[in-house]
């Protein structure tokens, strides 16, 4: 079972993100990305996806031409965890 983030450590596990912003009324996080086309952004949406099965760990996104609006959660924690950290560094180091 996954641990939900909490307290100093969920401060510091956010504190390694940027651009990623925490959403009202739910334990999760979402950044927009935008690319220069629809072929860029379903580029980027494949090597997450491959990435996603590996980590058996999965965004909620969606997708319009250009632009993929991605949230991180962890339904089987209920919440924020150090598996949608890990995600959003990947993702980060893609985009
Ligand atoms: N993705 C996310 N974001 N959160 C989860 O809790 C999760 C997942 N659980 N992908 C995995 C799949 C689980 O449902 C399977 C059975 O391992």
């Amino acid at each position: 079972m996954v641990e939900k983030l909490a307290g100093a450590a969920r401060a510091q596990a956010l504190a390694k993100l940027s651009g990623w912003a925490e959403i009202a009324g739910r334990d999760a996080i979402r950044k927009e990305f935008k690319f220069k086309d629809f072929n860029a952004a379903f580029g980027f949406m494949g090597r997450v996806a491959l990435m996603a099965e590996k980590m058996d760990h999965h965004p909620e996104w969606s997708n319009v031409y250009n632009r993929v609006d991605v949230t991180l959660s962890t339904h089987d924690a209920g919440g924020l965890s150090e598996r949608d950290i890990q995600l959003a560094v990947f993702i980060d180091s893609l985009a």
